[in-house]
């Protein structure tokens, strides 16, 4: 009998890249997934990660039943039975403690549109203000570096450049089908500056390598202001009209001479001039990208801040070539900051990062640590946990632990059972990105994609079917009375004039309005001057310096004998997603296990080869790992890089969850002090 094949057109989401894909069944069983060559952003090309997502679906290890925690161990449940004692316990707690004792996580793994938004919804709707996410520690720090200077969220038109300048990101792993526009630029002559303390993948592609020490980006870009502004050779029409704040800014910069950012940076004098110059020559025409290297430092928001501000002295803000602002979908919003506002109950970290609470309704993931163990500011004393894994992914594991053990009531939707899951009172069976239909926008392309349900398992809820169900035994029924994911999709998609059988037909993307390069005639700037600000009164009135200063990170600024190297963590590597796809088997042969990587000056001075366990240990914590000796260019004497996610050396033993970028709240994760042992 021949069996029946055919071929489902969706998005991959193994990353938050979104590749179009092709996902090829027999039978109804999912047997490949290659590219669809017609998708906006990937044309065609997939990462290893995509077809790991049939190993991921189909993985004897997921769950697929609800799970009850008793005192005989895991007891398998009916999903109602489930959905009806946890909706019970939520509602003791409410009365017990007040709604706001109850949180919501949402992680990586649920992305960022409507599904961020469902969960927002939810837990506005239940009366708390609690919404908690790994945008404590992602992306939101160079939103507001972007935010707070030109207003916007821009993407970098990369294929337009004529020079790229890669800041603290490694796209080659990160992001691999951004490489194509990149080489599509260099084909046409741009120039690749790429500045990271390693020699990274992309680093090694680079005409210009600037490797600073972890944390001081600030500086150079200090540093290259100067130069501009020296050499004039920065844009004086742009920024006579169009930003604030320019004597200010000259004023601070001149202190920056190449030789101080040399001292402060390492980078050397003649690359600053160098960089410089290529910039000066390129512009508006530079295109600067901004990765998650620069966030995870004490002086995160400002640092970005700097760079930004460079873009704005090269006139490349919105402009072709340059960052490009884009237009956002036109779709409803889920969220109900407007119909129910709750800042008065105190959302937690609005107090101590006002920041991060108004310009993105973001709770603060490490005062909510505090808030469940010492009930500081108030109790927390729930949590509805999604697609995160905060028992790897967020610093100071030990005390996530210790908090998450202590909390009345935690439910955790997973795939599989995790270290997170493992304690949870609940652990409820997801519904993967191959088991869920939602839209999503590609803004760099102006398109929207639906994806569509590929597989599905009886008692595993798609993300909307959860919340909805919860809901509803919660009497907030009004506020989810759509019946499914389509009849939701439907109603987002309403005010764009799309259809949702017309997203089915173009599984490609389809454009919702038309990419347009008219640079600056889009009226006022969404800052609270209408330009670009150098300088900002809204900082200066929470309190924060109106400039984006610079500040040495501690490590260099008061060194300490007892802790002399600094750790990097979390660069990413191609196969796996934060503390994701350890279990699948062709990884782990690649790309076996966690190692600390180290300088070959290093390792002979702490008599260690390739392979040899040490033991790091900063102010937090500790953790035995082997080392991976690198060559002598790819990473300073004195600088270690350990990637996060592994439950084997899981680096976050090490991070502190008590200090902070002041003005994102962000932990410094990229800048650890640490001594290294040999066992
Ligand atoms: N395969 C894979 N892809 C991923 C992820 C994953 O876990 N795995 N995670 C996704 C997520 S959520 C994110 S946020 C992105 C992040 O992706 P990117 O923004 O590209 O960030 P990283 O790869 O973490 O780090 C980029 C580089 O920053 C460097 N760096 C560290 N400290 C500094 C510093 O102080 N200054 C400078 N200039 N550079 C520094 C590191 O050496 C590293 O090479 O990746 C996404 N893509
Ligand atoms: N030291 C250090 N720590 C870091 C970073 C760093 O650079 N250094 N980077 C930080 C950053 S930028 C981020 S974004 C965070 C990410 O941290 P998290 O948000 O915790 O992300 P993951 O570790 O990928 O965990 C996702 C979990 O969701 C599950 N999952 C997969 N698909 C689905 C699904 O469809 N539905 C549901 N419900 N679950 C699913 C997976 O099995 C996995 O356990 O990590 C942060 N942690
Ligand atoms: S980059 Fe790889 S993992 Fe990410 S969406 Fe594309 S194919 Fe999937
Ligand atoms: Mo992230």
């Amino acid at each position: 009998m021949s069996s029946e094949r055919e071929i489902q057109q969706t998005l991959c989401r193994m990353c938050d890249d979104r590749c179009g894909i092709d996902v090829h069944l027999e039978d109804g069983r999912m047997v490949d997934i290659t590219g669809n060559r017609a998708h906006v952003w990937n044309k065609g090309r997939l990462c290893v990660k995509a077809r790991a997502a049939v190993d991921m679906v189909y993985h004897p290890d997921r769950l697929l039943t609800p799970l009850k925690r008793t005192a005989d161990g895991w007891q398998e449940i009916p999903l109602a039975q489930a959905l009806d004692e946890i909706a019970e316990r939520l509602v003791e707690i409410r009365e017990r403690d007040g709604a706001r004792s109850v949180s919501v996580w949402k992680g990586e793994a649920i992305g960022f549109g409507q599904q961020e938004d469902i969960a927002r919804r939810f837990i506005h709707a239940f009366g708390s203000p609690n919404y908690l996410s790994n945008d404590s520690m992602c992306y939101a720090a160079r939103y507001f570096g972007y935010k707070l200077v030109d207003g916007g969220w821009p993407i970098a038109d990369l294929e337009n450049a004529r020079v790229i300048v890669m800041w603290g990101a490694n796209p080659p792993h990160a992001h691999p089908n951004m490489t194509q526009y990149i080489t599509a630029a260099r084909r046409k002559g741009a120039k690749l500056v790429v500045v990271d303390p390693r020699l990274s993948a992309i680093a090694r592609r680079a005409d210009v390598h600037a490797q600073p020490h972890p944390g001081t980006d600030g500086a150079l870009a200090w540093g290259l202001m100067r130069e501009l502004i020296r050499t004039g050779a920065y844009d004086k029409e742009f920024v006579e009209r169009h930003t604030v704040g320019f004597p200010e800014l000259s004023a601070y910069a001149a202190t920056f001479t190449p030789e101080m950012v040399e001292q402060e940076t390492g980078v050397p004098v003649a690359t600053v001039i160098e960089v410089a110059a290529l910039m000066g020559d390129a512009a508006p025409r530079v295109a600067m990208y901004v990765g998650n290297g620069l966030e995870h430092h004490e002086n995160g928001v400002n640092n970005i801040r700097a760079v930004v501000s460079l873009d704005a002295l090269l006139g490349a803000v919105d402009r072709e070539g340059g960052n490009r602002f884009v237009e956002p979908a036109p779709l409803r919003t889920l969220t109900l900051y407007d119909d129910v506002p709750l800042t008065h109950l105190g959302p937690l970290g609005a107090d101590r990062f006002p920041v991060l609470y108004d310009l993105r309704q973001e709770c603060h993931t490490m005062t909510a640590m505090g808030a469940i163990l010492e009930g500081d500011p108030y109790p927390l004393r729930a949590m509805v946990l999604t697609g995160a894994n905060p028992l790897l992914t967020n610093p100071n594991t030990e005390r996530v632990r210790r908090a998450f053990e202590a909390l009345d009531l935690l439910v955790v939707r997973e795939l599989f059972m995790t270290e997170t899951a493992a304690l949870a009172h609940y652990v409820l069976p997801a519904a993967s990105f191959l088991e869920r239909s939602e839209l999503h926008t590609h803004a760099k392309h102006q398109a929207i994609t639906l994806t569509c349900r590929v597989c599905g398992f009886p008692e595993v809820q798609d993300e909307y079917q959860f919340w909805h169900d919860l809901a509803h035994r919660l009497d907030m029924g009004a506020y989810f009375p759509w019946d499914d994911e389509t009849a939701l999709n439907r109603w987002l998609l309403e005010p764009s004039g799309l259809t949702l059988e017309e997203l089915e037909a173009h599984p490609e993307g389809v454009t919702y309005s038309p990419l347009t390069t008219a640079p600056l005639e889009r009226g006022p700037f969404a800052t609270a001057s209408g330009k670009v600000e150098f300088a900002s009164r809204y900082l200066k009135d929470l309190g924060y310096d109106e400039l984006p200063t610079y500040k040495s990170p501690e490590y260099r600024g008061t060194p300490d004998d007892e802790y002399p190297f600094v750790l990097v963590t979390g660069a990413r590597k191609l196969l796996y997603m934060h503390s994701r796809f350890r279990n699948i088997a062709r990884f782990r042969t690649a790309e076996p296990g966690p190692e600390v990587e180290m300088h070959p000056d290093d390792a002979r001075a702490l008599g260690v080869g390739e392979g040899d366990l040490v033991t790091v240990t900063s102010r937090v914590g500790s953790v035995t790992i082997p080392v991976h000796v690198m060559s002598p260019a790819e990473i300073r004497p004195g600088e270690l890089q350990i990637t996060h996610g592994w439950s084997e050396a899981n680096v976050n033993l090490l991070t502190h969850d008590d200090r902070f970028d002041p003005i994102s709240g962000f932990p410094l994760m990229k800048s650890v002090e640490v001594r290294v042992e040999k066992v």
